[in-house]
């Protein structure tokens, strides 16, 4: 899979050189091309800014650098896929969609956005994607731009090892959908007079995975109801809805959003 993203701060993207991502393009799994925006500014301060129109506070991405670079950068076999605190939400679901692409070009806004007119014209050349990474508002689209790098890599067949399964994954299709995974212990067996829970160490397979069934709803319905809310009762099987029922679901304070 090829990954190219525009940017006037290339340097933000050092660390697809590390770890995990490092390695699957030292493996011929994925490559990256990182690009300067400025190099198709051609005015003589290689200006990509300017005032909006209509009035308001803050600069906007001129359409013109874009136009030239992105007119450089796609193929049309690409996606593009720009960040925005008003994009579609990206989900897992969403990763796993773009995972199927062989070539996604990214273009980071700075300032207040890109000039709009870049999505509306590209549209109409290749799927575009205008896509947020969550309710809270960042500096500009290089930070998104690796979230989404990095969840849609390790959903790329040879990246993750098979040790490092995908599925059981919070939000994983299957049956994890919809549900966060529960608490994790490694060794020692006693830290700081904290004991692993004994059912994992019974070896008792069947038991393990209804407690970290168990554990998961719990979880969930502690820390997300919202997710707990749109669970499909035909997923839920007689132990789980018996689990659901033994806790107390009264209303907390909502731990997402606002
Ligand atoms: C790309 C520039 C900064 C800052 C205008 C927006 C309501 C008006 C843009 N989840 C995410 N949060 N933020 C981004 C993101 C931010 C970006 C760019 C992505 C390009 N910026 C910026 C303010 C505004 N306000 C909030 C009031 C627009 C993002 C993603 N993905």
């Amino acid at each position: 899979m090829r990954f190219d993203i525009i940017s006037i701060f290339p340097e933000y993207f050092t660390p697809l050189s590390a770890s995990l991502l490092g390695k699957a393009r030292d493996r011929g799994l994925l490559s990256f091309g990182v690009h300067d925006l400025r190099d198709w500014a051609y005015d003589r301060h290689r200006t990509v800014d300017d005032t909006p129109y209509g009035g308001g506070p803050g600069m906007v991405m001129r359409p013109e650098p874009w136009g030239q670079a992105l007119d450089d950068v796609l193929t049309p076999q690409a996606r593009l896929v720009v960040p925005t605190p008003s994009g579609r939400p990206f989900t897992q679901k969403v990763a796993g969609e773009l995972a199927d692409a062989s070539h996604l070009v990214f273009a980071c806004g700075r300032y207040e956005g890109i000039d709009s007119r870049v999505m509306a014209h590209y549209s109409s050349v290749v799927e575009v994607d205008e896509l947020s990474i969550g309710d809270y508002v960042l500096a500009g689209g290089e930070v998104a731009v690796l979230v989404m790098i990095e969840a849609i890599s390790r959903l790329v067949p040879g990246v993750l090892g098979n040790a490092e399964s995908v599925s059981d994954d919070s939000f994983a299709p299957g049956r994890m959908e919809r549900l966060v995974e529960g608490p994790v212990y490694t060794k020692p067996p006693a830290w700081r007079g904290l004991e692993v829970p004994a059912v994992l160490t019974s070896g008792h397979h069947g038991r393990i995975a209804r407690w970290r069934r168990d554990e998961a709803l719990r979880r969930t319905a502690e820390r997300r109801p919202d997710l707990l809310a749109g669970l499909d009762r035909a997923d839920l099987d007689k132990h789980d809805r018996r689990l659901l029922e033994s806790l107390d679901l009264a209303e907390h304070p909502d731990p997402v959003a606002d």
